[in-house]
Formats: structure tokens, sequence, C-alpha cells
């Protein structure tokens, strides 16, 4: 019964292959930060309100100047935009809110120019059928036109494609195609969990006592639709047509809230970043330094035996900003940690400047999650305070967009808090973050050996050590009161080094020699030094 979506993508036909780079085996995102941009709030180039395309393509000096290796995308196909993207009516073109397909060849042709890879999200687990936003009960939905029920995990306009249908499956490729052959260096592969389904169409088993309306997903065990065994083969299958395209090598990341042992898998299968997102599901304000060293630790150790890199999510546009999570003291913490871990970091447009969640009224919220969920609930749900417009500088609508009108608020803090004012400062989040981006690029980072030791109760030190060079030691202190400790003794370092950068707050300065012997750290501050 299950509804099969095989109309969606135009036959494809011959392409021009333009910005095909030089062949080379060298992982390119190794040891980088790769900067993830949501378009509707990067930046708005014609006055209506929504960033778009030719937006994004007049700010990439901002991305080479940071010096990321590469930007993600969220979705720019065409979409009805129930899930603002995350619902795509053609995969194969632009919205017309975000702009052309020439447009997007003159993004990728100068973010090339300036040393920058451009990433696609690719949206395998639903296509769109227009129909207003919600989840309303059960997730079959009838169709009169095709007089079939059809399967939507998440909003009724996103119904599911049946990857058991092998012409789903070679529409999926020829559209990955049609953007590798406009330059595209890798897929964001987005909610790999829910990409097939069990064949039985069986109800999934009711778990009792959730206390959740009856309607709600979360009432059942999701043991036929989610991390079902053949999906893997699936990543696999992209695996190869990303190899079989030639150039440069091309990334793939997907993005899977799935078990730990799950999300391993993805590296087996071809994935070169299953995302990681304990920085933003297991730790919170209130963890400890021994919290975090867990943490680290369980991915470190899971990660399977061979050539596998790890990688850190700082944030995302699902989940509320850094600052927010782990308060504004603290919102360089998990770009530091980010940094000095080995890996790839993987950052969230706005939060190399700090930027703060927004609190929306319910009728201010646009978020399907956030809608449906009501007046009562929406702000637990909705994804709309970590989305607003990008701040630029101190301008009208901060810089994003020539209208007084956006399509989610700039946040009012815009005033001083922009990427204008702290290009003009030495103490900022922008100053850091550059500095942590070419801190990876450094060969300790890449070759030297990582051990994570608990100074004391509240300090937690990532040490990374190479022959021949000072260690690179990150200290964060987890209370919200200064505390002086001996990290020369609990971690082996030299007994002074200098300070490379430091957390906004933290009133120390970069170039200062300390004594490692008894380091002061201020409430809830972190500090690199080599
Ligand atoms: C390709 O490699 C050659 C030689 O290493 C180099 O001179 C050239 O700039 C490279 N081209 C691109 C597009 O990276
Ligand atoms: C999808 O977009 C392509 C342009 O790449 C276009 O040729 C095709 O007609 C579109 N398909 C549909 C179903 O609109
Ligand atoms: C697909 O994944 C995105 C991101 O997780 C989510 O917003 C969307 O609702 C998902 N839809 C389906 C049908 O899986
Ligand atoms: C943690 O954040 C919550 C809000 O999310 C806040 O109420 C609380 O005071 C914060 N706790 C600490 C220790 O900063
Ligand atoms: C937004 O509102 C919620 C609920 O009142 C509150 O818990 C949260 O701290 C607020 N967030 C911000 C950024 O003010
Ligand atoms: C936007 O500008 C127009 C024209 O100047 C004005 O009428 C309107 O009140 C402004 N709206 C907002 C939200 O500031
Ligand atoms: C920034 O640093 C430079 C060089 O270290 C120094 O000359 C300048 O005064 C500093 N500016 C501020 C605002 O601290
Ligand atoms: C890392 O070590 C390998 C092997 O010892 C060496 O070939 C490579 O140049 C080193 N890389 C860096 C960035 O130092
Ligand atoms: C960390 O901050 C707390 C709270 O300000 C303070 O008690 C503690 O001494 C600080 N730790 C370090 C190592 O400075
Ligand atoms: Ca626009």
């Amino acid at each position: 019964m299950l509804r099969e979506i095989t109309l969606l993508c135009a036959i494809i036909g011959p392409l021009t292959v333009i910005g095909q780079s030089n062949v080379s085996s060298v992982e390119w995102w190794r040891d980088t930060f790769i900067y993830q941009i949501y378009p509707r709030s990067f930046k708005d180039s014609n006055g209506d309100g929504v960033g778009d395309l030719n937006g994004i393509t007049s700010k990439l000096e901002h991305l080479a100047d940071i010096k990321i290796s590469a930007l993600w995308i969220s979705p720019i196909y065409v979409s009805p935009m129930v899930d603002f993207g995350y619902d795509i009516a053609n995969f194969t073109n632009i919205d017309p809110i975000f702009g052309t397909l020439d447009d997007f060849t003159k993004l990728t042709t100068k973010a090339k120019s300036l040393g920058l890879r451009v990433l696609l999200d690719f949206v395998p687990n639903h296509s769109s059928d227009k129909h207003p936003c919600g989840f309303q009960g059960s997730a079959w939905e009838w169709n009169a036109q095709r007089n079939q029920y059809y399967l939507h995990q998440f909003a009724v306009g996103q119904p599911d494609l049946n990857y058991r249908n092998k012409l789903v499956q070679d529409e999926m490729m020829n559209a990955m195609k049609f953007w590798l052959n406009r330059g595209v260096d890798g897929f964001r592969l987005d909610a790999t969990t829910h990409l097939i389904e069990d064949s039985r169409f069986l109800d999934e088993p009711v778990i009792p006592n959730t206390g959740l309306p009856p309607t709600d997903p979360g009432t059942l065990d999701h043991i036929y639709t989610r991390d079902q065994p053949e999906l893997y083969d699936l990543i696999k299958s992209w695996r190869d047509l990303l190899d079989a395209h030639g150039g440069e090598k091309k990334i793939m990341l997907t993005e899977a809230y799935a078990s730990l042992e799950n999300t391993m898998k993805y590296f087996k299968y071809g994935s070169n970043a299953p995302m990681n997102f304990m920085f933003m599901g297991e730790v919170t304000n209130k963890s400890t330094s021994i919290d975090f060293k867990r943490t680290i630790d369980r991915w470190m150790n899971n990660i399977p035996e061979g050539n596998y890199i790890p990688n850190w999510v700082v944030g995302n546009h699902d989940n509320h900003r850094v600052a927010f999570r782990l308060g504004i003291k603290r919102a360089d913490q998990l770009s530091m940690l980010a940094g000095v871990l080995p890996g790839i970091g993987i950052i969230y447009n706005g939060d190399e400047i700090g930027m703060e969640d927004l609190n929306l009224t319910y009728a201010q919220t646009v978020d399907p999650a956030g809608c449906n969920a009501g007046p009562n609930r929406y702000y637990l749900y909705s994804r709309d305070p970590e989305r607003t417009p990008f701040q630029w500088d101190d301008t009208l609508s901060a810089g994003f967009s020539t209208s007084n009108v956006t399509w989610l608020p700039v946040n009012p803090n815009y005033k001083t808090l922009n990427l204008a004012a702290q290009k003009t400062s030495n103490v900022s989040h922008y100053a850091i973050f550059k500095k942590l981006v070419a801190l990876k690029s450094q060969p300790i980072m890449r070759n030297g050996t990582t051990q994570l030791i608990l100074v004391g109760n509240n300090v937690l030190g990532v040490v990374r050590r190479l022959p021949g060079v000072n260690p690179v030691v990150l200290l964060i202190n987890f209370s919200n009161a200064p505390s002086i400790v001996d990290a020369a003794s609990w971690m082996n370092v030299p007994a002074e080094l200098t300070v490379y950068v430091a957390s906004v707050g933290s009133q120390i300065m970069p170039g200062q020699r300390r004594n490692l012997n008894d380091i002061y750290l201020p409430g809830a501050a972190s500090v690199i030094l080599n």
C-alpha cells in the first residue's frame, strides 16, 4: 500500500561539466571547519526579506576570510516551503525565492575562485505534495488522485519516498549527478534514519504510558521505519556514485539522529562524517568536566578501526544556538573544542559571531514544528529562534536585507552584536573563530596525539602533542566561579606557555605568557595555550 512516488524529476538532459578540480586522493576536509548556511537567513539580495543565492554569493568573502574549507547550503530546491525547503517538489531546480540555476553557477564559480567548496543538502527522505502543514493523526494519508494511501513520517506535505522501487533510486541518483555536474563538491544527506521502511507495512508497537497524545509519533517504537538495514546499501550506492564522478574527492556527510552504534555504521558504508550531535544532544549548561570528557571519549572510542575521521557539530538549524544551550559566557566553548579535537568542525552560520536565540510569540512563529504544537507548547519545538537573519552590521535589518520586514524578525541585539563590530575588536567571537580555523591547519592538529584530562573538579584539559613543538593546550572552566589549577603537573605540559586565544569575557589576552603551575581561569572561561 505504500504509495510509490516516481514522477518527481524530469528526465535530465545533456549537461555542461563545469568546475572540475584536480584529481587528488587527499581528503581536503580533514582538520578543517565546514560552515552551514541556512539560505533564508544568510543574506537577502533583492529586498523581499528572504535570503537567497545572490545574497550568499555577495558574502562569500566572509567565508574565505575565516578560511572554512566548504559551505553546505540547506535546501534551495523548488519547494512549496511547508518545511522551508526540506519538502522538495523538484530535486533539480532552484526555488524562485532563492534564484535560478544561473545564480547557482555564479555562486559556485565565485566560491571556487575564493578556494571554497560548495556542498548541497540532499533530502532523500521526502518529496513534496502541496498541503498545509501538519501532523494530523495517522502517518498514512489518502490521496484521491492516485486512489492510494501514502506514508509520511513528518508533515502531511512530505510524502515518504519508496526506495524499494528501483525507479526512485535511479531518479535520486540522477538528481545527484545533476548537481555534481554543476560543480558541487559533495552532499550532506538529510534524515537518513528514515530512508527506508520495512516492506511488510506492519504497525509499530505502542510504547506504554508516554503521556503523549495518541496521535503523537513519540507514542510508537519506530522499529519498522527507522534504521532499517537496507538503508546502508543506499548510502553505499551514493558513495559509489560520488567516487565514480572523478575530480577532487567528494565528501558525504550524513545526518542521522540515531544510536551511537547505528551512527558509526555510516562510516563503513561511505559517509565521511556521520554527523556527531553529542555537543547538541548530550551536553547542557549543567554538564560537568566529567560529563564532557565521557561524551568526547565515547565518540572517539567508538569510531571503527580504519581511516575514519571524527567530526564535531557545534550547532545547526534544528537546535538552539550554542549561546543559548550553554549560555552566553560559554558561546565559544564548543567551537574551541571542535577546533582543538582532531577531525572536522561543523559550524552553523552566526555561531562564529556568537549569535543568540530570539524568542518569538506564537503569532510570529512560522516553523511548522512550532505551529503544530499549538500556542502553549510551540516554544518547545519551534526552530525559529535559531534561524533569525544573520547580523552583518548595525544598519537597517542588521544589513541582512534592504527591507525592514524580514521573514523572521532580526534579533534586536544586532545593534551591538554584529560581524562589522566584531571585526573592529580584538576580543570577539569572530576573532576567536578565525584563530581556531587557522589552528586546525597546523601539523600538530593533523598528526598530534590527543589526551583529555580532568584537572581538578571543574576544569577539562585537552592536550595535543607532537614531538619537537610546543603542545596545544585547551583548558575549560566548567564552574561559574574562577579557579586556580596546576595544569602543568596534571597535564604534563611545560610550566610556561603563551595564550593563543581565550573566550570572550575571560579577560585573558592572546600573546600573554602564562604560568601553568597555577593558572587562573575565570568562571566559564576557556583558553588555548601553546
Ligand atoms: C592542479 O594542479 C596543478 C599542479 O599541481 C596546479 O598548478 C593547478 O593550479 C591545479 N588546478 C586547480 C584547479 O586546482
Ligand atoms: C525540474 O527542473 C528541471 C530544471 O532542471 C526542469 O527541466 C523540469 O521540467 C522540472 N521538473 C518538473 C516536474 O517541474
Ligand atoms: C526530513 O528531515 C528533515 C531534517 O531532519 C526534517 O525537517 C523533515 O521533516 C524530514 N522529513 C521526512 C519526511 O523525513
Ligand atoms: C542553563 O540554562 C537555563 C536556560 O536554558 C538557565 O535557566 C540556567 O540558569 C542555566 N544554568 C547555568 C548553570 O548557567
Ligand atoms: C524563551 O522562552 C522560554 C520559555 O519561556 C525560556 O525558557 C527561554 O529561556 C527563552 N529563551 C530566550 C533566548 O530568551
Ligand atoms: C517598514 O517601513 C514602512 C515604510 O517606511 C513603515 O510603514 C512600516 O511601519 C515599517 N515596518 C516595520 C515593521 O518597521
Ligand atoms: C588590538 O590589537 C592591536 C595589536 O595587538 C593593538 O594595537 C590595538 O590597540 C588593539 N585594539 C583594541 C581595541 O584592543
Ligand atoms: C603527518 O605525518 C605523516 C606521516 O608521518 C607525514 O607524511 C605528513 O606530512 C604529516 N602531516 C603533517 C600535516 O604534518
Ligand atoms: C573556574 O571558575 C570558577 C567559578 O568562577 C572558580 O571557582 C574556579 O576557580 C575557576 N577555575 C579555574 C581553573 O580558574
Ligand atoms: Ca531575497
